[in-house]
C-alpha cells in the first residue's frame, strides 16, 4: 500500500538545532512523500492528547513542557509500510541504544532530547494525523518518479 501514512513530528530541539532539513531529506531520498507539513509551537492540551498514553508516567509533566517549549514540524509522510519504515529509520527511544545510521542514533544523545516522533502502529497513525491535521492540511498527489521508486 504505496498510500500508507505515518505522523512524524520533529520536537523543539530538532528545530532549535536547525535539523529540520537533514531530517526531512533523509524520508525524501528513500523515497516517501510529504504530503502534510507545518510548524506550530503546539498548547498544552494538544501535547498532551499527543502523549495521553503516557500520563501516568512519571516524565509526562517534562515531555509536555518540552513539546510545548518552542515549535514542532508536523508531517504526514506517505508510502509503502511508511509507519514501521519511520519507525525503523528513526532507532529506538534511548538513542544511545539507537544504531548508527539511524536518525536518533546519528543526531541524539539523550532520551528527554530525541528530536523526533514517529506512530507506533497504523491505529496511532490515523489517530495522531487526526489530531494535528484538518483534512485540507493534507495533500492527495502522486510524484511522476512513482515508477521509480515502485515497481
Ligand atoms: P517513542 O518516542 O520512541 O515512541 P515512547 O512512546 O515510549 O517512545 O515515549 C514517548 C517519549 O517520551 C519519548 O520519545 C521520550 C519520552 N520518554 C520515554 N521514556 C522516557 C524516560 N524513561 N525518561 C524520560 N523521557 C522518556
Ligand atoms: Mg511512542
Amino acid at each position: 500500500d504505496s498510500k500508507e501514512r505515518t505522523y512524524i513530528m520533529l520536537k523543539p530541539d530538532a528545530v532549535n538545532r536547525r535539523l529540520i532539513g537533514e531530517i526531512l531529506s533523509r524520508f525524501e531520498k528513500r523515497g516517501y512523500n510529504v504530503v502534510g507539513l507545518k510548524v506550530l509551537t503546539p498548547s498544552r492540551e494538544l501535547a498532551e492528547a499527543h502523549y495521553a498514553e503516557h500520563k501516568e508516567r512519571p516524565f509526562f509533566k517534562g515531555l509536555v513542557d518540552f513539546l510545548t517549549s518552542g515549535p514542532v514540524v508536523a508531517i504526514v509522510i506517505e508510502g509503502d509500510n511508511a509507519v514501521a519504515t519511520a519507525r525503523t529509520m528513526i532507532g529506538v527511544t534511548k538513542p544511545q541504544a539507537s544504531a548508527p545510521g539511524t536518525i536518533r542514533g546519528d543526531l541524539s544523545i539523550d532520551v528527554g532530547r530525541n528530536i523526533i516522533h514517529g506512530s507506533d502502529s497504523v491505529e496511532s497513525a490515523r489517530r495522531e494525523i487526526g489530531l494535528w491535521f484538518r483534512p485540507v492540511e493534507i495533500v492527495d498527489f502522486k510524484p511522476v518518479d512513482h515508477a521509480w521508486v515502485y515497481e
